[in-house]
């Protein structure tokens, strides 16, 4: 078993909110909170409280009561962090969705989370209406943010004047959000994660995720996914730092926001290492204060980890972490430039963690050079209850003794460093998002000329993972690679579009009918 090199952090038994907020001092209220990158409008960190606890009243007043669970169809915006935190005040749970999700995969989160109401931006109405109308969420229920004709909006919430309710819960069973992830197999599942899962992974992070009051931390990864929403709307607030929103991804306009916001804390996923490491443009902006880039979601390569501190002149580290662990568990320590960019670093404060043999099932022991590979296992304080009404996706991931297995195959060097080698589990990466084989694979299906596939991970040009189909057609058919990107292209959010097509006699399955998915990998 291999341990966290940091002294154990206390985890109160606050609420998420109490944990963040409570401790607000007269200077912290006048702070910056969140900057509006595109625009420049700032909200302070007492505008900000002032707008959570209103949120929450309304919603209680409007009927929401501990338990309850509300959905978030909206990307990075400041009010972001007003609706999120004012639903987890009121005591209810919220299920954050990709902002680029089609109707129907808005649908399936909100039937399975039993969402009640809906939260939304003008632009996202059309899908989200399609939606809410499917579920049986009315008008009154669709909470369009900036305000549209016929449905609530925020400013008419916090209109109402509301005070937050007297709501009482435990924080180490009550769920506080409920992040969608496919696990190591299947389709996307409910992460249950607690209150005290989200303070636990604030506090593990304190010894090494040094983001500091006066650091300006770049908010462009989604606040929906579990990475934005610990690092940036917890962990960057509880600093009293400055989030500055970007709600979609542009090159341009992300080093003119990082440029004129004076941004000193970028974090990323790889594929924008890339971008930061070989395109011109980088030349033409002041990247100055930038004194972090910190990567995760996905392998980071070691040369260009490199290429990009020596290019921007600044410090470059990496983390991993998963939905299920809420999300971090390694990271490397800012004092820490002697380990290699390519590795995940150390387990953060209250973890604990070991490899297991996938062939023998013994656990890996560290020696004195590289260890052998096997399946990470994570315990601590950070780990999910368990999958959202699915009790046996729970015990296939969650050990009786409390760990994770991760699916991800990772290596411990002798100085106690991690590696991720290898994944197990079907999941793809593309640019830090989840893509759920299973998911496209039965779309695949659907085809009337498709008789079998299967979906893997391939490296395209940059060397980052792009899903991948392998097809099988019926007999006779006659079927292009183009003609199965735009089949599933339509019918999908953007990150879940097939790159990449192959077509082949017979998916490869072991005698159990499972795809063999590393022989395909292999070809
Ligand atoms: O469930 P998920 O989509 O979760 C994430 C979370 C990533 C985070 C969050 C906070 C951090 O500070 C941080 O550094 C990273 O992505 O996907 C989980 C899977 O993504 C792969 C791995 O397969 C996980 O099981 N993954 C995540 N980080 C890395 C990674 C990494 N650094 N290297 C390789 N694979």
């Amino acid at each position: 078993m291999f341990t966290s090199p940091f002294p154990d952090e206390i985890i109160p038994a606050l609420s998420i909110y109490d944990f963040l907020f409570s401790d607000l001092t007269a200077a912290d209220l006048n702070r910056i909170a969140l900057v509006d990158g595109p625009s420049g409008a700032e909200t302070s960190y007492a505008q900000l409280v002032g707008q959570i606890d209103a949120v929450a009243g309304a919603l209680a007043d409007r009927g929401v009561k501990v338990g309850d669970v509300v959905g978030m169809l909206c990307p990075n915006v400041p009010v972001f962090a007003s609706v999120f935190h004012g639903i987890l005040r009121a005591g209810a749970t919220a299920t954050t969705i990709n902002a680029l999700s089609t109707p129907e995969e808005i649908v399936s989160q909100l039937s399975d989370s039993k969402a009640r109401f809906l939260f939304t931006i003008s632009p996202m109405l059309p899908q989200a209406e399609i939606a809410a109308n499917e579920v049986g969420i009315d008008a009154e229920h669709l909470i369009v943010i900036d305000g549209a004709e016929g449905h609530p909006s925020l400013r008419d919430l916090l209109a109402q004047q509301s005070t937050p309710p007297e709501v009482s819960f435990d924080p180490a069973t009550h769920i506080a959000v409920l992040p969608y992830s496919s696990g190591t197999t299947g389709k996307p599942k409910g992460v249950m994660l607690s209150h005290t899962n989200l303070v636990a992974n604030v506090q593990q992070c304190r010894p090494v995720l040094d983001v500091e009051q006066d650091d300006r931390v770049l908010a462009l990864l989604p606040f929906f996914h579990i990475y934005g929403m610990t690092v940036l709307l917890n962990i960057a607030l509880k600093k009293r730092a400055r989030l500055v929103t970007m709600p979609k991804f542009d090159l341009v306009e992300f080093l003119r926001i990082t440029q004129d916001h004076g941004c000193t804390y970028l974090f990323i996923a790889p594929p924008i290492a890339v971008a930061l490491a070989k395109h011109p443009i980088i030349e033409q902006y002041d990247l100055s204060k930038v004194r972090v880039v910190f990567s995760g979601a996905a392998p980071l390569d070691t040369a260009l980890a490199e290429t990009v501190a020596r290019r921007l002149d600044t410090r470059v580290a990496q983390g991993y972490g998963m939905t299920e662990m809420s999300p971090v568990s390694h990271v490397i320590p800012p004092d820490r430039m002697d380990i290699a960019r390519g590795s995940i670093g150390v387990p953060v404060a209250n973890i604990e963690c070991k490899l297991i043999d996938v062939e023998t099932g013994e656990e890996v022991l560290a020696g004195t050079g590289m260890s052998e590979p096997g399946e990470l296992w994570v315990r601590g304080p950070n780990i999910m209850l368990g999958y959202l009404g699915r009790d046996d996706a729970t015990r296939e991931s969650l050990e009786a003794d409390g760990f994770l297995r991760t699916g991800d195959i990772a290596t411990v060097d002798a100085d106690g460093s991690f590696f991720i080698v290898d994944r197990l589990k079907e999941l793809i990466k593309y640019k830090g998002y989840q893509v759920a084989p299973a998911e496209l694979e039965a779309l695949l299906l659907t085809h009337p000329l498709i008789a079998d596939a299967a979906v893997v991970g391939a490296p395209d040009d940059d060397g980052q993972e792009v899903p991948k189909a392998f097809v099988v057609t019926v007999a006779g058919a006659e079927l292009d690679e183009d003609a199965v990107m735009a089949f599933v292209a339509k019918r999908v959010a953007p990150h879940k579009k097939v790159r990449q097509v192959a077509f082949i006699e017979t998916v490869p399955k072991s005698s159990s009918g499972k795809i063999l998915r590393k022989d395909l990998r292999a070809r």
